[in-house]
């Protein structure tokens, strides 16, 4: 819909000279000679806000993509013109804005190469149809430019090339390529001369992003409403990007409990409450950790929400009390759709308050979901989202329920062609009444903002736990999420990588794939190869509609029991290294998984791997995706690199084939890396830690490693009560030194490491642990030994 040709031309507006200027702080007005104003907004140093009013009139100025935490402040803001141009400086970037039509390009403030620049820039189209404008941009592809991010979208992780449109959709079994899906994340990244920018266009009516595909050098995005309101945001690291992204847009609230990073399991639907004890003792009894449980659809009385089906579960406090008893967190299903039932107390509750959505003429809006026809709570009202709410306070605080999992809250609605609310429906918007062409793509993140309150309420002092289908740019701030109805085919599971790697680069990074496939059934190959990936995603759950067979980690006979085993076990002893970067992630919005492209722009051999990642900070891994595979070609990024199974050592730079038969996958360690580990456990809590395993991979040089540790629940490390690990690695030739800094005052339940140093390349002569030397003794050729956690100074000589 940008359109180039000349007959297309035709209904496109363009702003015309500028006739006026004024700066109020912040924020610059040009308005133009036909009456359109361009806000520009330094919000940050690196960070610039475009919003555009056609009519020199501007919306209420309300997000719910932004958060209220964004920081706010530049060190430098100089304004000047030229003959054609009005020029902004910060200390990062310096913007031009032409007097001539308003087209701006943007240069790097340091060495001025240009970053980005307007191809016909902002130009709109008046809407017959629904009144406003249909409000577009366009820009130049720079020579090599690529393109990133865009939420859950089922293809490579460079877009280049390629259209889509932003409009949450109920998407069951969803191909490659499939567009749009369950999200709408309106932001990318772009990529040139080895540096990077991001585009947010925070604009939540269908929008649609075209990367080089109408034309080769124009990348451009338009939305069927609202304004033109977009932030650039500058890098030129991706993963600065990201991180100034998500400073706008919001980071979690709070890490998760340490139990939600262990591994769930899932099935539409264990039931009754016979069945739900019977899986979770075969986890006991096969030695299988697991953390959590969930109740699908099933488990309600007629799909009613906050109500149970007292045949299959008589007594749901009991039962949730035994699975816990078990170690077993119990997690259920909440949608949006409410039940037209006049015996039903929340239907009855939520009509007498007139909290439903309505169509624009008065009707409510009428859908069939699961429990038959159905009305739809509007969560754009905050009173309804607290009412919301408030319904959990049994099913947390009284029967003990530890999360909850909102589904179909695209919102879905079954049997219409649009497989959504139609268009007039209406909503609150927070005051700001508008149609569902507005609110439609942040419904489902609503519905789990209000979910993740009534939580935090409810379960306090411990931590919330959410999980939602559909989101919007900052749904991250209050929830997990999956990918939605996938496939057990060996595509799907490429999806899986690339889909959760995407979404960790848009900002979302607690995301996982449903492990085997939803659809269909995999064979215990494919089950086993998912669940090798999903030991690295942050979000570890097996899920399947349960239509065709089995998928729990026994279904497929004993081997696979077995290496499903031992890889749910290698989470379990990741948890603290998986931890530190979840901590991470919510402190400077760092992408816990990092594409190849983002852990090193510079080298241009990432840009267009899809397949390898980083694990945190230190860990790459490469997942098997073909059948009957023994190993596979993989790209190793620049550096020294350990494998992880017998520590040889990979110089990276270069493809390389790694062996991994189905017992194992490509794993391997960045040289110089410390990675903390816990005993294995059948659940989180299960073993007070009365030790913590430190694998040290030597390097010749620096690196920095850390542990952060906590309660592993509630909210007192937000009060200080954590313990943080930094570890400063020097290696040389002939020695080995590792600086321990410890801040945060919680006191971790073991008093002892257990080191093991992989890899050392000289022989030892001695190890001083603060000047004191110890005894060693070897081990398989590492060096395995006990120290005092409290140690500041250990060094190793040879
Ligand atoms: O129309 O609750 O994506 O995970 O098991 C299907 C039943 C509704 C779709 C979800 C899936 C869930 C299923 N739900």
């Amino acid at each position: 819909m940008i359109l180039n040709t000349e007959l297309e031309y035709k209904g496109n507006l363009f702003p015309s000279k500028i006739v006026f200027y004024k700066k109020n702080v912040d924020t610059l007005y040009f308005k133009t000679e036909n009456n359109v104003t361009l806000q520009v907004t330094v919000e940050r140093d690196s960070v610039l806000r475009f919003r555009f009013a056609t009519s020199s009139i501007f919306e209420n100025d309300f997000s719910y993509g932004i958060t209220m935490y964004a920081s706010k402040g530049y060190n430098k803001l100089e304004i000047e013109e030229d003959k054609n141009n009005y020029i902004i400086t910060t200390s990062k970037l310096i913007c031009h804005i032409s007097k001539l039509d308003l087209r701006t390009a943007i240069f790097d403030a340091k060495d001025k190469t240009l970053i980005c620049e307007d191809e016909l820039g902002f130009h709109w189209e008046e809407s017959y149809e629904f009144g406003g404008d249909i409000v577009k941009m366009s820009k130049t592809s720079l020579e090599g430019e690529s393109y990133f991010g865009l939420g859950d979208k089922p293809v490579d992780i460079n877009l280049k090339g390629k259209r889509f449109e932003n409009w949450a959709t109920d998407s069951y079994a969803y191909v490659r390529g499939a567009d749009p899906i369950y999200k709408a994340i309106p932001f990318y990244l772009g990529l040139h001369h080895k540096k990077a920018y991001g585009i947010f266009f925070d604009n939540t009516f269908r929008s649609y992003f075209d990367f080089c595909h109408e034309k080769r050098n124009v990348t451009s995005f338009w939305a069927d409403g609202g304004e033109m309101n977009y932030y650039f945001i500058y890098g030129p690291e991706m993963s600065e990007v990201v991180s100034n992204y998500t400073d706008l847009t919001g980071r979690p609230h709070h890490i998760p409990p340490l139990w939600a990073l262990g591994f769930h399991q899932c099935k539409w639907s264990y039931y009754p409450e016979a069945k739900v004890k019977e899986v979770a003792n075969k986890f006991r009894e096969l030695k299988i950790p697991c953390d959590a449980i969930y109740l699908d659809i099933d488990y309600m009385e007629g799909f009613r929400c906050f109500t149970w089906n007292k045949e299959y579960f008589p007594d749901p406090k009991r039962m949730v009390k035994e699975l816990a008893d078990e170690g077993f967190k119990t997690i259920a299903i909440i949608d949006p759709g409410i039940k037209i039932d006049n015996e039903y107390s929340v239907y009855k509750e939520a009509l007498e308050k007139d909290y439903f959505c309505k169509r624009a003429d008065g009707p409510y809006m009428k859908g069939k979901v699961w429990p038959g026809e159905c009305y739809f709570p509007d969560f754009t009202k905050p009173e309804v989202r607290d009412w919301w709410a408030d319904l959990f306070k049994e099913l947390i605080e009284d029967i003990g329920v530890k999360g909850v999992w909102n589904d179909m809250n695209e919102p879905a609605v079954m049997d219409v062609p649009g497989k959504t609310f139609p268009n007039d429906v209406r909503h609150d918007y927070d005051g700001n009444p508008c149609s569902h062409r507005k609110a439609h793509n942040i419904y489902g993140m609503q519905m789990a903002r209000a979910t993740y309150h009534g939580l935090k309420k409810f379960s306090y002092p411990k931590r919330p736990f959410v999980i939602t289908r559909s989101a919007y740019s900052g749904t991250q701030r209050y929830t997990s999420t999956w990918t939605g109805d996938n496939v057990a085919t060996w595509d799907h599971l490429a999806l899986a990588n690339i889909q959760v790697q995407r979404m960790c680069m848009s900002g979302f990074s607690f995301a996982g794939s449903d492990i085997g496939g939803f659809a269909e059934q995999p064979n215990g190959e494919l089950f086993t190869r998912w669940v090798q990936l999903g030991v690295f995603h942050p979000f570890f759950r097996v899920h399947s509609s349960g239509d065709h067979g089995d998928q729990e980690p026994w279904a497929f006979g004993p081997t696979m029991t077995d290496i499903v085993r031992k890889f749910i076990e290698i989470r379990y002893q990741l948890l603290p290294y998986l931890y530190t970067a979840f901590w991470r992630y919510t402190e400077d919005g760092i992408p816990i998984l990092k594409s190849l492209v983002l852990f090193d722009q510079h080298d241009q051999h990432t840009n267009y791997r899809n397949d390898e990642f980083i694990f945190g900070e230190k860990i790459l891994v490469c997942p098997i995706l073909e059948q009957n595979a023994k190993g596979r070609r993989m790209y190793f990024p620049i550096g020294k690199w350990y494998n992880f199974w017998d520590n040889s050592i990979v110089i990276g730079g270069e493809e390389k084939w790694v062996d991994a038969d189905i017992d194992s996958m490509p794993i391997f360690i960045k040289a110089g890396a410390i990675i903390p580990k816990y005993p294995i456990q059948q659940y989180v809590g299960e073993k007070i830690i009365e030790q913590l395993e430190l694998d040290v991979y030597f390097k010749e040089g620096k690196e920095v490693s850390e542990v952060f540790e906590d309660a592993q629940d509630g909210f007192d490390y937000k009060k200080g009560r954590y313990s943080l690990r930094n570890f400063n690695l020097v290696g040389k030739s002939n020695s080995l030194t590792i600086l321990q800094f410890k801040s945060g005052k919680f006191i971790t339940t073991y008093e002892t490491f257990k080191i093991n140093i992989h890899s050392l390349p000289f022989k030892i002569k001695s190890i001083e642990v603060d000047n004191e030397e110890i005894d060693i003794k070897m081990l398989n050729g590492n060096i395995t030994f006990v120290i005092t956690k409290e140690f500041r100074e250990l060094h190793i000589i040879g």
